[in-house]
């Protein structure tokens, strides 16, 4: 008999572990975060079970890295944060993650609920798990360890299912501490088992959407970000060549066929939405990006017919009747048309395929002088005409664009070759993605990454140029430096000293920054040195930004959506 010396302890786990031990099991190997009170050794532990540890100096920045993740592989990013204000700050991007349906996590450590609910003021107190709910597609807490891999498990299903979409999960303090027998917590795990299963469409909703498809003079297919996300790149391809009816890609959706595939309405945008008839959307919404489907945009007062394809079936006639919906997941949709489509499919109407084919020649050949120029200062045009060649040659570069004309030229100036290669602003035009997006896409990846960035939207996320550095990761930063928003030259109408509000100050040398973190700072001031910068970068894989020096006139008010601005009476009454 074994003296009782000998005898081994029960072997325990606890929340931490149990945790990470979940994550691992469901296939998660990154976690971006930023450390802090109670959830440094969740961060530390991860690490050490072979989980890589992305920390970022922002949660805001860890967050968008999360959501991008989550668009590129299809798994949940996750995002890991400290309580109450590390939770807020990540709880921007959790949003913008539902909003453009990427699948992302966001975990943050809270306060004991004895103390919240009692509101006592505790360390960081904050009911979190209220607040991100009404932000997020779905919100969870767990209060014992043996739920822990229930919860998990719930929230990547959330998160993948259906159409994805972020998920919050609370872990108060005590959670990580609480400890149980190592074999029964390893039972309380969960392998998520098919977590996005398949949606195929109805059989019916597929012959009804190709006859009206069939039956249109002037079809378009469009499409959105929901495409690339699919994953279904060879369905979708074949599936558009085998229609030859032109099509028109969102900007995130853009690669899925290349650029300069000769279906392409690219470049022909205008006349593609206004003269067609019968219009099919493939993973995009009729939201504002697309004049929500009608006025002039559209061409009205002539109607369209709109086949919608999405996984959301709410989405359908969201802003104007759909005729022929299509609900299911991309690549069961896609795959049930090409199969029904058989052999006797005829060909798109020959004279309008023509007729974009010819606008679309007209208008890149009345772009390409401008694109080639060579101007001191440099203009978008020149600027961006040397970034669309150093693309076209190594179009495994991924393409990370934010700012208002930065944004606006290089979305049609920069064609892209292949699927999922361009990252930007998305559904909500929002400043800030630009370090968390190239972060994670470099990370997830291990391919070049361009970032092509404002000097006001490089502003929200900049810091983070740290962090490439310390990771060491490929990733090239060009700053489009027109010394503010959108134009360098407002004045302050008052007279006074300060300067006008969308004013930076002048020549910045944002070069200098990265060089302070050890990265490879440039200094371009034309086309050719921009070119010959990006190339070295992309060459060398070290973290470089260029401050490309841009004509502080050259850009518009709000880029391209300057409609959208309200107008002022008094502003308008004072002009004249
Ligand atoms: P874009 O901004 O490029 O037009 P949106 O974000 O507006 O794209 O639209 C994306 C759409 O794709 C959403 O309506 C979403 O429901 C849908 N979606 C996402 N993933 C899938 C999928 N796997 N299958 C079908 N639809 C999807
Ligand atoms: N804040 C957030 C989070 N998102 C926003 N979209 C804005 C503010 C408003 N905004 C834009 O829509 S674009 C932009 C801001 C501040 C910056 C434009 O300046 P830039 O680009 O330097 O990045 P250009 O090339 O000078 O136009
Ligand atoms: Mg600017």
């Amino acid at each position: 008999m074994a003296d009782s010396e000998t005898v081994p302890e029960a072997q325990l786990t606890d929340g931490f572990h149990l945790v990470i031990d979940a994550l691992k099991l469901n296939g998660i190997n990154t976690i971006y975060n930023v450390p802090g009170i109670p959830i440094t050794d969740l961060g530390r532990f991860a690490q050490a079970q072979g989980i890589r540890v992305i920390s970022f100096r922002h949660e805001q920045n860890a967050g968008q890295a999360a959501a991008i993740a989550g668009f590129l592989t299809k798994k949940p990013g996750i995002c890991l944060t400290v309580s109450a204000p590390g939770f807020l700050n990540g709880l921007t991007a959790l949003a913008n993650a539902t909003t453009n349906c990427f699948p992302m996590i966001l975990i943050s450590g809270s306060s004991e609920r004895e103390i919240v609910d009692l509101q006592q003021g505790d360390y960081e107190e904050m009911d979190q798990l209220a607040i991100a709910k009404p932000l997020c597609k779905a919100a969870f807490r767990v209060l014992h360890a043996q739920d822990i891999g229930i919860g998990i498990a719930r929230a990547i299903r959330a998160a993948c299912s259906g159409r994805p979409g972020g998920v919050y999960l609370d872990l108060p303090a005590n959670l990580f501490g609480q400890t149980m027998d190592h074999e029964d917590g390893q039972k309380s795990l969960v392998e998520v088992v098919d977590p996005a299963p398949a949606q195929p469409p109805a059989p019916e909703s597929v012959t009804r959407a190709l006859d009206v498809l069939k039956g249109a003079k002037r079809p378009l297919i469009i499409l959105g970000k929901g495409a690339a996300y699919a994953q279904a790149d060879e369905e979708i391809r074949a599936f558009v060549e085998k229609s030859g009816i032109p099509y028109l890609p969102m900007s995130m959706a853009k690669g899925l066929l290349p650029d300069d595939h000769p279906q392409s309405a690219g470049a022909a945008r205008s006349l593609a939405l206004k003269e067609s008839d019968v219009v099919m959307l493939i993973g995009a919404r009729l939201n504002w990006l697309l004049s929500h489907g009608k006025g002039k945009a559209w061409g009205e007062p002539y109607s369209k017919t709109f086949i919608h394809v999405d996984i959301e079936p709410k989405e359908m006639d969201s802003n104007v009747a759909i005729t022929a919906p299509v609900v299911g997941d991309i690549g069961s949709c896609v795959s049930a048309m090409l199969e029904r489509m058989g052999e006797d499919w005829t060909a798109a109407p020959a004279d309008w395929v023509a007729s974009v084919r010819d606008k679309v020649q007209t208008n890149v050949e009345r772009m390409a002088p401008r694109l080639r120029n060579n101007n001191v200062p440099m203009d978008f045009h020149g600027a961006l005409g040397a970034l669309r060649e150093i693309i076209k040659a190594q179009p495994d570069t991924i393409l990370v664009n934010e700012g208002a004309n930065t944004l606006d030229f290089a979305r049609s100036i920069i064609d892209i070759y292949k699927p999922r290669k361009r990252l930007d602003v998305g559904t909500w035009g929002v400043m800030g993605i630009g370090m968390g997006y190239a972060i994670a896409a470099a990370v997830e990846t291990g391919k070049p990454v361009l970032a092509v960035e404002g000097d006001s939207a490089f502003g929200f996320s900049g810091i983070e140029i740290e962090t490439i550095c310390r990771y060491n990761l490929p990733v090239c930063v060009v700053v489009f430096n027109n010394n503010g928003i959108y134009r360098g030259t407002d004045v302050n109408p008052s007279g006074g000293s300060d300067v006008a509000p969308t004013v930076f100050v002048k020549d910045s040398r944002y070069d200098k920054m990265m060089e302070a973190f050890g990265g490879d700072g440039v200094y371009a001031t034309s086309p050719d040195e921009l070119r010959e910068a990006v190339e070295k970068a992309l060459a060398s894989g070290r973290p470089t930004l260029i401050n490309a020096v841009i004509d502080e006139k050259a850009g518009t008010e709000s880029g391209r959506i300057g409609n959208l601005n309200p107008t002022s009476v008094v502003a308008q009454q004072q002009k004249k």
